[in-house]
């Protein structure tokens, strides 16, 4: 397809303009909805032209920032260039960016870390302030104005709705034939007039393909032709191998007790290496005609579609490596019918992923013995990225699995402790948690019965010792013996950690 051929609306032909022009649209202070998702979708040029002239203001001592919210994580190109040009008042919801981690980390920027379900419910019940412009990457423009969204779609029917301006980037790299993968609900209402969504299975249609766009708020057409972010992913480590091997043999476990059924139920996966690992040990397993009702289709997703294992995905993001989106490019025909994107509010929705129950498989920092999960802070106060959708599929799924390598930092730090230093995923929320050690079934154990699974199961035997002798203290020592704790020494624990100094 032509660029031209991309921008098929006459009118909005007119507002072609280059990435500069538009970015003198967007005025300091303003709230600005771009696109993207896990490194799928975002603006290319826009946020880079931004970052330019809040370097130039700066440089004229003239501030220069505004709020960017987004689907989830970007690239470099967008979170990267307005992060380095001290352009971001506040950030929200998911980043992963280093740029941007140390500004926060440092104090510097502000950052809402939000279920990724409750952004566009958040923004359309008023609680986050205006919206003024939308930014939004498009595979193209139809004649009427309707949009083909790009390789993700995020919040971008939200952006598109209640922005009272949109910039549209029409990005030509991105395959012309996404037209049709993708499914956009407007059913949804506000509270009290909510009906129940209409999905029953991962593989329904119940929107268009297409995102409206009302053209008279379109203030600018800019034309890109780049690649996603290369989301790369390492071969599975030792570590990461057996963490997927605890999971299969408890998920096959699992089925042998008629609690699944050998198809399973629709898989949710984090991302990263771990998560990806698992995936992969899916491809070996003995499970088939899978599903998957996720947020991110990442390359292990992709390799267990060409292999016949998974029989459809629905996500919100295709976030794939250059080698798998070549492999995607190459063989549509296989994948268009097998996958289909929907806005993040309907693939994270509490509703759908409890009906469908979902099998949840996240990332994490630490879990203490009674359960509890820290996906977000690293030692008590450090923002690695942020709870995403973790936390809409952790609360809701059929089964929700945390995995972790059982330390860090070269075995200085145990990813078992006493007491998370920062919680994320309370106990109520999580069912199985998952080392290379091993795996913890916490399903139907009182506190005492968790922490004693916990650590023999997933703590690192070099910690074990230790995890083992505050337990014991505490449930000697402790006031209350239901969920027995040494308040000052759970946290010594992390400071011990701080300090570079071994807790066991
Ligand atoms: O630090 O990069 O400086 O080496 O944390 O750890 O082991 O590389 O783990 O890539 O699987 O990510 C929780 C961050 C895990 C991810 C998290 C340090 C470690 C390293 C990363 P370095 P690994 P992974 C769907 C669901 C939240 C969002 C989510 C995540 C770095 O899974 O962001 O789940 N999850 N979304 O050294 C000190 C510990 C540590 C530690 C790890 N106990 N103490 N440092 N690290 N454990 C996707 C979306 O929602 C979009």
């Amino acid at each position: 397809m032509s660029q031209q051929g991309r921008v098929r609306n006459g009118a909005l032909r007119h507002r072609i303009m280059s990435a500069e022009a538009a970015a003198e649209l967007i005025q300091p202070g303003d709230n600005v909805g771009m696109s993207g998702f896990t490194g799928a979708g975002y603006p290319k040029a826009v946020p880079g032209a931004l970052a330019r002239r809040m370097h130039a203001a700066h440089t004229a001592g003239i501030p220069f920032k505004v709020g960017i919210w987004t689907g989830a994580s970007t690239a470099p190109e967008l979170d990267g260039a307005l992060a380095a040009a001290d352009g971001v008042e506040l950030r929200l919801p998911y980043q992963s960016d280093p740029v941007s981690r140390q500004r926060i980390n440092d104090g510097l920027m502000e950052y809402i870390d939000i279920h990724l379900s409750h952004v566009a419910q958040f923004v359309w019940f008023g609680f986050l302030g205006k919206l003024d412009v939308a930014v939004v990457e498009v595979t193209a423009i139809l004649e009427d104005g309707r949009l083909v969204p790009s390789t993700s779609i995020g919040n971008n029917k939200t952006w598109l709705d209640l922005a009272d301006k949109i910039i549209l980037e029409v990005n030509s790299a991105q395959a012309p034939e996404l037209e049709g993968m993708h499914d956009v609900y407007y059913g949804t209402q506000l509270p009290p007039h909510r009906q129940p969504i209409p999905l029953v299975r991962a593989s329904d249609r119940i929107g268009e393909p297409y995102l409206r766009c009302d053209a008279a708020k379109v203030i600018a057409v800019v034309e890109t032709h780049a690649a996603d972010r290369n989301t790369k992913f390492a071969e599975p480590d030792d570590n990461s191998r057996r963490i997927a091997g605890h999971i299969l043999e408890f998920l096959s476990h699992e089925v042998r007790k008629g609690r699944l059924l050998p198809e399973l139920l629709p898989l949710q996966s984090g991302v990263g290496n771990t998560a990806n690992a698992v995936l992969a040990g899916l491809e070996g397993g003995p499970f088939g005609q899978l599903t998957s009702y996720t947020e991110v289709l990442q390359d292990g997703m992709l390799s267990l579609m060409k292999s016949g294992k998974l029989a459809f995905a629905s996500a919100t993001a295709l976030s794939l490596s250059d080698g798998a989106m070549a492999e995607f490019k190459a063989h549509l025909a296989h994948y268009h019918p097998r996958i289909l994107l929907r806005p993040q509010e309907i693939s994270n929705h509490p509703e759908l992923i409890r009906r469908l129950g979902v099998i949840a498989m996240n990332g994490m920092i630490e879990a203490d013995i009674y359960g509890n999960v820290n996906s977000t802070h690293v030692l008590g106060t450090q923002i690695m990225n942020g709870i995403g959708g973790s936390g809409d599929f952790a609360r809701n799924a059929y089964l929700s699995i945390f995995m972790t390598a059982s330390t860090a930092k070269n075995g200085m730090i145990s990813c078992i402790v006493p007491m998370v230093s920062h919680v994320d995923h309370t106990e109520h929320d999580v069912q199985v948690i998952v080392t290379e050690q091993g795996l913890a079934d916490l399903r139907g154990l009182s506190p005492k019965q968790r922490a004693r699974v916990m650590i023999e199961n997933c703590a690192h035997p070099d910690f074990r010792p230790a995890l083992h002798d505050y337990f014991r203290r505490a449930l000697d020592q402790s006031p209350g013996k239901h969920t027995p704790h040494l308040l000052r020494e759970a946290f010594e624990w992390h400071l011990k950690a701080q300090q570079g100094r071994r807790m066991a």
